[in-house]
């Protein structure tokens, strides 16, 4: 974030209630006018910041999920619409609901506690209170922007984490981020289609916040308040990351599947490791990963063979 950006937040923090545009404009040394520019960059962001007509600006940091739908983020040209729930089994579920009703693409699920949260190959995901766990509805037209949009989703986190809280994750192939060398969040991705015709995309997000870590994953797993020592507001999170998601989508659908690529290649963790790797035939090649390629399989190296991985599960051995 640019470096005015940033003493713009210092001041709208260092306040509890409203500041005037003139007076940080004073401060600054800049116009009105371009404060007003730089707090809506920062409500983009994902920032919540509201306005009031003669008392200026005032920065919220809002946790409780149940407001979200009262603060939709900014994406240009779509309509976003949230369902927020106390308490659901998984949020793939709901939105899946959704879906088949014929809700938009744009529909976003968030709930404060899944009961039974899926990962990828069914397997169990914890998500208690505290984290950020949402299922988005995407409907795009073909079946050949599924693989990128996998690794789309992993950079728009990333992104999201960066512009709107400075810290650096690193991506595992698919689209684990790691923070720290641990497992901060987790995408799942289920889709609906027909022979090439794709009816609907369920993107399922899960982001360890403010929750605790069950025993079970504690060792490979962390939290963003573990590790910034702090807690960590969840709606401007929540606005940063879908608003972060649809720039990408939108860049695949473009056609601009090898940015995408390329973002993600910046925030590997995978490229240049050993892995194992576990095909969904469940035979398993142990190699060098080598490269991801233009469309985004993982390249991998194993005795002088180059193997192309579509889908499958991958550890870091080395
Ligand atoms: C994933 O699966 O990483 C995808 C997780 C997607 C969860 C979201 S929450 C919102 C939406 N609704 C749902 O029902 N699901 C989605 P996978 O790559 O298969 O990783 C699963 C593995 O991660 C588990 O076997 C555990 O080892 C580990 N794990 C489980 N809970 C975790 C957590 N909270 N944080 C980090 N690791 C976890």
């Amino acid at each position: 974030m640019k470096y005015v950006a940033l003493r713009v937040l210092e001041i709208l923090r260092s306040r509890s209630g409203y500041v005037s545009g003139s007076e940080i404009a004073k401060e600054l040394g800049l116009s009105r006018s371009t404060i007003n520019k730089i707090v809506n960059e920062l409500r983009r962001v994902g920032y919540v910041i509201e306005t009031h007509p003669r008392l200026g600006y005032r920065l919220l940091d809002v946790d409780d999920l149940s407001l979200a739908p009262q603060y939709p983020p900014i994406v240009e040209g779509r309509r976003i619409s949230i369902h927020y729930l106390e308490r659901c089994g998984s949020t793939q579920d709901v939105a899946d609901s959704l879906a088949r009703e014929g809700a938009p693409e744009g529909t976003i699920v968030v709930a404060e506690e899944l009961t039974n949260a899926r990962g990828r190959l069914s397997r169990k995901w914890f998500a208690p209170r505290g984290g950020l766990w949402l299922t988005v509805v995407l409907r795009p037209r073909f079946v050949e922007y599924l693989h990128a949009l996998s690794l789309a989703v992993g950079v728009a986190i990333s992104k999201a984490l960066e512009s709107l809280l400075g810290v650096e994750t690193r991506l595992k192939w698919p689209n684990d981020v790691l923070l720290n060398g641990r497992k901060l969040g987790g995408v799942l991705i289920e889709a609906r289609a027909e022979a090439d015709r794709v009816d609907y995309v369920l993107v399922g997000i899960g982001i360890n916040v403010n929750n605790d870590l069950p025993p079970e994953v504690e060792r490979v797993a962390t939290t963003l308040s573990k590790e910034l020592g702090r807690r960590v507001p969840r709606v401007p999170l929540l606005r940063a990351v879908i608003r972060s998601l649809f720039d990408e989508y939108d860049r695949i659908l473009r056609g601009r599947v090898s940015d995408v690529v390329r973002d993600w290649k910046e925030r590997s963790a995978t490229i240049g490791r050993r892995v194992r790797v576990r095909l969904v035939d469940g035979s398993v090649i142990e190699g060098s990963a080598v490269d991801v390629d233009s469309v985004g399989r993982l390249v991998v190296e194993s005795q002088g063979v180059r193997h192309v991985v579509d889908a499958g599960d991958v550890e870091h051995v080395g």
